[in-house]
């Protein structure tokens, strides 16, 4: 009943288009012609890039939905006829020669690489107001996620063309998927702090679009309840990173430019670049199409479980099986208590830490013929055993480590299980869920991600000869954690275990109360013995000689209530903060050889 002269040609297309998939409850609603008309246009522009932003459009988002919505009503199994079990991949050791010869590999190749983080996230988990890779990483220098990775990144870009022999791009591209929720805060950041050091033209923001809510069986789209003139939109998960990479012809670019691998990663595991060097090691000397990374997990722990599932009509593939649904996966199929730590004290199948390394020549082949569209899921909560009313509105999802899922079996799929302590720390529960997380479990909050990063500086440091008092136990919010001596030091100080070797000379130790920061690339540590608090910044260029015996009053850590809403949310959530009382600290600004020896 409205008056069509309102109206673009292309939006009365899309009208069409609705009332076509089964819509028209969508104009139900609408008054007569001359009221709310610039709404009404407002709607198609929505309709418009809903349309636009999901491969295939909203008539195939329809049809995928109402065949998910009927599997789900009738209770199919996504992995009926699949039988799962232990699959085996490359597992390192940090700092034995095997690993050591990855790293060389990993660095070598690192020049031909792209990293793209996925950071559409709002973290509902952690409950944090901000945008997660604005976090602190750790409060001893208190850099963010953020810069940390794009530190990380381009440490590894001086280290590989510094190694790299010939031909080849020399500066590695980082792309950052966003969404609305992430979009404005995350440019802000960049923005504001000069993008950490990266030329603004390495860095390429994505934004994801949210997808329409479905409001029944028959995937009627949602009415937002707020304005009767819009589709309730939600996220559609991490897997539309694959979908952005494509359509936006940055993977192609990326090909055309020479580059080989494209490394995705999450936003706020603080250790993982730890790993990366490594693993890409591991993708370039296996030739894996697909890496994907993996810790040993705790049984029923909140991550994938990396899984080989063989269906009775022979195929097989090694995939990330969700952890919802590994336990009901495992039960149904031989193992009758399910998902289960062994002997080993974890469970058997290793923890997906959704870091991705992906050759790109045949990942492009394959997106050409997808679009980038991988394999969705929907998870609607039904209001009683009919299912035929849902409890709210649902939509379909998707994860970026189905990917693997539609490949042929010829594709070489492969995963690398590393030790947790130096790959994977997320800072991902809040307080109050994180003292509820079974004992002996990671608790994956911002108290254990500042932890973890002691804690692994501390043993690596030991790995290369520097005696590393004991951690002693403490309580934060709720959480029983191992407190080592603060250790940090910036990526282009020690990016591998061979660079941070080099690095470490004589007889030096660290006490358990001390902290040390190291922001420079050139340091060396000689014969120091730190009991207390060493700041050490040089430039470029400043090649600073440490040691003799530094002894100050320090830092100290002083306990603060997550509760407590006087203290900045990022610190309250760690349930800590540094008392900066006495400390050594020197800057070296001019290019130069120098000695510090209190
Ligand atoms: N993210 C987006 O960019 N867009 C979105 O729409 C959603 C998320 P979560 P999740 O390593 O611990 C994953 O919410 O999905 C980003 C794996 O599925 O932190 O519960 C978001 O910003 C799981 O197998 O995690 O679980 C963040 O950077 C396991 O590996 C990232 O996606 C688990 O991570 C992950 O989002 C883990």
């Amino acid at each position: 009943h409205n008056n069509l002269s309102l109206f673009s040609p292309e939006q009365v297309e899309l009208a069409k288009m609705l009332l076509d998939l089964n819509q028209a409850h969508l104009f139900q609603h609408w008054p007569e012609p001359g009221v709310d008309d610039d709404a009404k246009r407002a709607f198609f522009e929505q309709v418009s890039r809903l349309n636009a932003s999901y491969p295939g459009g909203l008539a195939s988002y329809i049809t995928t939905a109402r065949e998910l919505l009927a599997d789900s009503k009738a209770g199919k199994n996504p992995y009926d006829g699949f039988s799962p079990s232990v699959p085996s991949g490359e597992i390192l050791t940090f700092g034995d020669e095997n690993f050591i010869q990855f790293e060389n590999a990993g660095v070598c190749e690192a020049r031909k690489a792209a990293f793209v983080l996925v950071a559409g996230g709002l973290g509902e988990r952690l409950g944090y107001n901000g945008i997660k890779v604005a976090l602190p990483l750790e409060s001893t220098t208190g850099i963010c996620f953020l810069q940390h990775y794009i530190e990380s990144i381009l440490a590894l870009q001086e280290a590989s063309c510094r190694l790299g022999q010939g031909e080849g791009p020399t500066e590695i591209p980082l792309a950052i998927m966003t969404s609305d929720d992430t979009h404005s805060r995350t440019t802000k950041l960049l923005e504001e702090n000069a993008y950490f050091g990266m030329k603004p033209s390495q860095v390429k923001l994505l934004k994801q679009e949210k997808v329409a809510c479905l409001d029944d069986n028959d995937a009627r789209l949602a009415v937002d309840p707020n304005n009767k003139f819009k589709i309730q939109t939600k996220p559609h998960g991490h897997g539309d990173v694959h979908s952005l990479l494509y359509s936006s012809g940055l993977l192609k670019e990326w090909l055309a430019a020479g580059r080989k691998w494209v490394l995705f990663f999450q936003d706020t595991n603080g250790l993982l670049f730890k790993a990366i060097p490594s693993a890409l090691g591991v993708s370039a000397v296996k030739e894996y199409h697909v890496n994907s990374l993996a810790v040993p997990r705790k049984a029923k722990e909140a991550i994938g479980g990396i899984t080989r599932l063989t269906h009775k009509d022979g195929r097989s593939m090694v995939i990330n099986v969700e952890y919802n649904q590994l336990d009901p996966l495992l039960r149904a199929s031989g193992y009758p208590d399910g998902d289960v730590n062994n002997e080993t004290g974890y469970s058997p199948f290793p923890g997906n830490i959704n870091q991705l390394i992906f050759e790109i020549g045949p990942y492009l082949e394959e997106l050409s013929k997808t679009g980038g569209s991988i394999k969705e899921f929907v998870n609607p909560k039904y209001k009683d055993s009919t299912k035929t009313v849902f409890k709210s509105s649902t939509r379909l999802e998707c994860m970026m480590q189905d990917y693997p899922k539609t490949l042929p079996p010829s594709a070489r799929v492969g995963f690398t299980v590393m030790e947790a302590w130096f790959a994977y720390a997320p800072v991902k529960n809040n307080p109050e869920d994180a003292a509820k997380v079974p004992k002996g479990n990671p608790y994956h909050s911002a108290t254990s991600g500042e932890m973890a990063i002691y804690r692994a500086n501390s043993l690596i440091l030991r790995k290369v000869g520097v005696k590393v008092d004991d951690p002693v136990q403490d309580v934060f919010n709720g959480q029983e954690v191992d407190v080592w001596p603060r250790i940090a030091w910036k990526p282009k100080w020690g990016l591998t275990f061979s660079d941070i070797k080099s690095k470490v000379n004589g007889n030096c130790s660290i006490t358990g109360r001390s902290t040390i920061a190291l922001k420079g690339q050139s340091i060396f540590l000689q014969d120091l013995a730190l009991d207390g608090a060493l700041i050490i910044d040089a430039a470029d260029g400043a090649e600073v000689k440490v040691g003799g015996s530094v002894h100050n009053a320090g830092w100290t850590i002083e306990k603060v209530d997550f509760k407590d809403t006087k203290v900045p949310e990022e610190v309250r959530i760690r349930g800590f903060k540094m008392i900066k009382g006495e400390q050594l600290e020197k800057t070296y600004k001019e290019p130069g050889k120098y000695s510090l020896s209190p």
